[in-house]
């Protein structure tokens, strides 16, 4: 059955759209990316200590598996001075524990799910079977009588209360990371705390002399706003999420938060010793994009990029500074002994002015002998040859009024299959972008070949996302290896995501 965008039209006819949102902000025509601000006021940057993120313990393993178990429900957090927050988080913890996995090792993930709304696991960059990949449609219903799941797709997988995730690790060690992906609530439901790490390892990685133990610090960042009373706030039509999907057409190109937060702490900062470091950096902003740098600078170039969304790098690259969109990773690491034992160092986001222009803070306060170093050459990549391809298709991704986000002009349709690419080939897609949209597909990783003209800076490597700015065209190298199945690929702007701007492809 056909599924209609019944939702989107409640959203679209919602309140404010009273207010014409040329008036809004918008880029001929389309709803710009907006600040939802905090009633609460602001905390003091650089107050609060980094908190390192717990690694989740298994329930049991065996020869070949490691078992997890957490449940998802409503948790208390400690994010600004003297106020409580309620989240919703895997184990009731925003960020959510980090699973540590080993490639060729299974990790099986069962979730419980103590919220009041349904909810769908995703982790992102896995290749992952499809039935444990998280189609937007494979609803996990939560307890108590909840209505029926108001999309009509004849091939979701609903599962009540409990289901198990099956993740085969069978690739190659990389940062990825797991999040709610329900349909048409992702970006609230992510909003509210659903994301965590998820690093995978292999024996490659692990025996280069790379910083290692305390000196290896997954950081993921997202920006978050307030009420008074220190809830999270974001501008939900329903906020029970039970009912109407999305936000006012204000919000429609993107909710922005206004305190940054690093793993949970606002303008957090870190005790470091003047040695290298690695940061596993994530992006979880719905819709924010950040450009990292350091000040003072310490360089010329002072990141050494090992690694992306897919793992390790061919050999490292050096960057001034870091542009990083929502669901992108970046493997960067910093040398403090460019720094004097006494200096603070701060993390800025040169991609805002004010208080969201700043991220964290290091503070260089002991001296140790460094025994780690980044080789001139990391791992070994064969990418397929662009000249040897299956196929190669074209996506448009625009904004189309009251459709909402759309792919070739259509809004996301669990019903309609946009390709079928065959197990095991290579295709080319060249994506075309109105707007500034990162792109994610499921299930495989790419080569970025062009990205406006020539590959980017930060376009080494396998990635997983691909940031288009606005007008811009990228090719990117599609390997379908892995599973038959159906799959998604989508906008990771979360609310254009929830908007729409997803499509789908069947690996046959
Ligand atoms: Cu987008």
């Amino acid at each position: 059955m056909k599924h209609s965008r019944r939702d989107l039209l409640k959203w679209a006819g919602s309140a404010a759209l009273t207010v014409p949102w040329i008036q809004s902000g918008c880029l001929r025509g389309r709803p710009m990316p907006r600040i939802f601000p905090s009633r609460a006021s602001l905390p003091k940057a650089f107050e609060a200590l980094l908190p390192i993120l717990p690694v989740l313990k298994p329930k049991g393993s065996d020869a070949s598996s490691d078992c997890y178990e957490m449940s998802l429900r409503l948790g208390s957090a400690s994010i600004l001075p003297g106020l409580s927050t309620a989240v919703w988080g895997y184990n009731g913890s925003f960020p959510g524990p980090v699973i540590e996995a080993h490639r060729r090792r299974k990790v099986l993930l069962r979730l419980n799910n103590d919220l009041p709304v349904p909810i769908v696991n995703h982790l992102h960059g896995g290749r992952t079977a499809p039935e444990s990949d998280g189609y937007p449609t494979d609803l996990v219903m939560p307890k108590g009588n909840f209505p029926e799941p108001h999309m009509h797709d004849p091939r979701a997988r609903v599962a009540y209360e409990t289901r198990e995730y099956v993740y085969a690790n069978e690739q190659r060690a990389a940062t990825l990371w797991y999040h709610d992906h329900r349909m048409d609530f992702t970006a609230p439901q992510v909003w509210r705390g659903l994301a965590g790490f998820y690093v995978l390892r292999d024996q490659e990685e692990s025996s280069l002399p790379l910083p290692r133990g305390d000196k290896e610090i997954a950081l993921l960042i997202c920006d978050r706003s307030f009420g008074e009373d220190g809830s999270l706030t974001y501008p939900s039509v329903d906020a029970s999420l039970q009912g109407a999907m999305g936000v006012p057409m204000d919000y429609a190109g993107g909710v922005l938060g206004d305190v940054i937060l690093v793993n949970g702490a606002p303008w957090p900062r870190l005790e470091v010793a003047n040695v290298r470091y690695r940061f596993r950096i994530l992006n979880a902003s719905n819709a924010r994009r950040y450009e990292l740098a350091l000040d003072p600078k310490g360089g010329a170039s002072p990141f050494v990029q090992i690694g992306s969304d897919g793992g390790l790098l061919a050999a490292p690259v050096a960057h001034r500074s870091i542009q990083i969109a929502p669901a992108e990773r970046f493997d960067l690491v910093i040398d403090f002994s460019r720094y004097r034992v006494g200096s603070q160092v701060t993390l800025l986001n040169k991609a805002a002015d004010g208080p969201q222009g700043r991220v964290m803070r290091f503070d260089v306060v002991r001296q140790e002998r460094d025994e780690s170093t980044v080789p001139q050459q990391l791992s070994k990549i064969e990418f397929p040859d662009p000249a040897r391809v299956n196929a190669a298709r074209v996506f448009q991704f625009s904004f189309r009024g009251k459709d909402g986000w759309t792919i070739n002009g259509k809004p996301f349709d669990p019903g309609r299959m946009d390709a079928y690419p065959k197990l095991g080939s290579t295709e080319i897609w060249r994506m075309e972008t109105d707007f500034q949209h990162p792109l994610h597909l499921h299930l495989v990783h790419f080569r970025i070949l062009s990205h406006s003209g020539r590959p980017g800076p930060y376009d080494s490597g396998w990635k997983d996302t691909i940031d288009l700015g606005a007008g811009q065209v990228a090719n990117i190298l599609v390997p379908f290896l892995g599973y038959r199945g159906r799959y998604v690929f989508h906008c990771h702007n979360l609310e254009h995501e929830d908007m729409a701007m997803m499509a789908n492809f069947e690996v046959v």
